[in-house]
């Protein structure tokens, strides 16, 4: 097939809001330095939703959603040479040149490269591989993994082991790596420190998981879902607080201060709810305490606190991806994942298959749901 097009089938979001539909796509062959590759699972997230609710100002249609995928290379395009046909990978929707000056700072894993063709839905040349009958389809994220095959550039690719069972490793490709990055690499000093985790999805549960990992000694799960409890717990959490079940009139600001004389040393925003954000900076200890925002917020939300909260000494920040450079460190994880030194599999909670994948969506909605993968 290489060097020709292929018609597969493809879950395309033809407008903001609309469901995805099931379409035969044809993906047109990989040019230079670019790869196609063959999908065969992809985890949903919610920032697909995000994307096809129209709720992101980057959102542009009709488009190929799904950012967090699997697959094996098809066929590569001229000058490629950090992956060959047949081998086991990861899309990356955070790019990694090492040649750009985000690359070559050594302060970020924000590459430039292809950020901006990547953010209009384009591949670097500008152009598009999807067409369904004549109309041309969006990339998304740069990476389009609802399709059976995709094409990305070559920077937005790692090879992984082929040991790795794809069904779970293309999990690697979004939640649980910005989790373990946004905790582990980005707060060297966590290890003997408090924590609190706002949200119990599979980022919460990642950075949950992350905390334990690396030696923090409290470790307080905040979700407004009680079901969330045994979750937290079983990844890690010392405690679980429901901040719909305090006391008459007390905020679960005062609530963390109360528990922790004074406030916690890390917090991290897993929800994207930018009144959480406020609450997860606030509940860290003046002096030193670190508040990472990893949830993407609506369109238009903007975040606000008294800045005394930062003169005395908070930090608020945050991180895409868990500051995690993908084609330098993913294989290295992978390897964790097989040596079991990282959970993926508990994060796994309902399968689908493509023609599913609304259901899938909808699974997503319910506290039941961490991750749902789709066998494409
Ligand atoms: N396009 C949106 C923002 C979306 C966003 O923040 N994306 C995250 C990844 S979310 C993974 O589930 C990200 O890493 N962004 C960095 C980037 O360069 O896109 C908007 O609000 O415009
Ligand atoms: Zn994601």
């Amino acid at each position: 097939t290489a060097g020709k097009p292929i018609n597969c089938k493809a879950a395309v979001c033809w407008g903001a809001g609309e469901p995805l539909k099931i379409e035969e796509v044809t993906v047109a062959p990989p040019k230079a330095h670019e790869v196609r590759i063959h999908i065969l699972h992809t985890g949903i997230c919610h920032t697909d939703e995000y994307t096809r609710s129209g709720k992101d100002p980057e959102g542009i249609f009709p488009v190929i959603l799904g950012h967090e995928g699997g697959g094996i290379v098809e066929s590569v395009g001229e000058g490629v040479t950090n992956v060959a046909p047949g081998d086991h990978v990861i899309p990356l929707y955070t790019a990694e040149c090492r040649q750009c000056k985000f690359c070559k700072s050594g302060k970020t894993n924000l590459c430039g490269s292809v950020r901006a063709t990547q953010g209009k839905g384009q591949m670097p040349d500008g152009t598009v591989r999807f067409k369904v009958g004549d109309k041309e389809i969006f990339h998304f994220m740069g990476t389009s993994t609802f399709s059976q095959y995709t094409v990305v550039a070559d920077v937005s690719v790692v090879k992984i082991t082929d040991a790795a069972p794809l069904d779970k490793a293309c999990l690697l490709g979004c939640g649980i790596t910005t989790a373990w990055g946004a905790v582990s690499k980005l707060q060297p000093g966590i290890r003997g420190s408090t924590v609190a985790v706002f949200g119990c999805g599979c980022i919460g549960l990642g950075c949950i998981e992350t905390a334990r990992l690396v030696g923090a000694s409290r470790i307080i799960a905040v979700d407004t879902n009680p079901n969330k409890e045994s979750w937290a717990k079983k990844f890690g959490a010392t405690d679980f607080v429901n901040p719909t079940q305090l006391k008459e009139g007390k905020t679960i600001v005062q609530e963390l201060i109360d528990l922790t004389d004074g406030g916690l040393d890390y917090t991290f925003d897993a929800t994207g709810n930018v009144n959480v954000m406020r609450s997860a900076l606030e509940a860290s200890h003046k002096g030193w305490g670190v508040c990472t925002i990893i949830g993407v917020a609506p369109a238009g939300a903007e975040i606000s606190t008294r800045p005394f909260q930062l003169v005395t000494g908070r930090t608020w920040r945050g991180s895409a991806f868990g500051g995690v450079k993908g084609r330098t460190e993913l294989p290295q994880l992978v390897d964790d994942y097989l040596n079991a030194k990282i959970k993926v599999d508990e994060y796994v909670t309902h399968h689908r298959t493509l023609k599913e994948i609304n259901e899938g969506f909808g699974d997503m909605h319910t506290g039941e749901c961490i991750r749902c993968v789709v066998d494409m």
